[in-house]
């Protein structure tokens, strides 16, 4: 079995998020042809697992399976110190059913305040899995630290990134331009890893 991302090879983006499919396609580049899990309409798994690498495994495997390709899921989220690492693997649902992040965004803010927290220390952490059809799958891990904002600023991210201000930089992920944070991101740093052991 060869484990190595090999030039020109299909591979199922396995997300039903629409925000990371663009920063997934630029850190695989042109060198691979990208389907996404929607486009072949595959289910949304359910995330049960209690960590990042176990639930992008989970989704990961799950596209490998039923496309038979090889398949790149991400698992992600936004840490906040003050609150112990929430939202974490919680980060979509706290957005509720509509997907709406003023709502969790607002939540985190809400939060805050509730326990008077004056720390704003947090991290976003990416879990890039990869899984092939008969069973292998490689997990890696990114994190990048920061501080967080509140109002929230910017329009150019998804997610919590009108919140999040990087170590060293003044602007939030939101106000950033896209080649700005994938300079520096969580998702980058895990893809780094993943193609240093999976690419020649
Ligand atoms: P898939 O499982 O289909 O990929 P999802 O949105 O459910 O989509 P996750 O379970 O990994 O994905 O949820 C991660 C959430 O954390 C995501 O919805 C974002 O709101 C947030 N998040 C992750 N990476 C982010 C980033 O780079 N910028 C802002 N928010 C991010």
């Amino acid at each position: 079995m060869n484990l190595k991302l090999i030039k020109g090879m299909r591979i199922v983006v396995a997300t039903h998020n629409p925000g990371k499919v663009p920063e997934i396609s630029a850190l695989l580049g042109g060198n691979y042809e990208l389907v996404t899990a929607g486009q072949l309409n595959l289910p949304e798994p359910e995330e049960t697992e209690s960590t990042f690498g176990g639930n992008a495994m989970l989704k990961a495997r799950h596209a490998a399976q039923l496309s038979g390709q090889v398949a790149l899921a991400d698992d992600s989220g936004l840490s906040v110190a003050a609150l112990h690492g929430a939202p974490g693997i919680f980060s979509a649902r706290w957005a509720g059913p509509g997907k709406d992040f003023a709502v969790a965004m607002a939540k985190v803010e809400q939060r805050l305040e509730e326990i008077g927290a004056t720390d704003r220390a947090a991290w976003f952490t990416s879990a890039l899995a990869l899984a092939w059809p008969d069973g292998p799958c490689v997990v890696v891990e990114g994190v990048v630290r920061g501080q967080l904002t509140f109002p929230p600023r910017g329009d150019k991210g998804f997610g919590y990134d009108p919140l999040f201000i990087a170590e060293g930089q003044t602007l939030t992920f939101g106000e950033m331009d896209p080649a700005a944070k994938d300079a520096i991101s969580h998702r980058t740093r895990a893809f780094e890893k993943l193609k240093a052991a999976l690419i020649d």
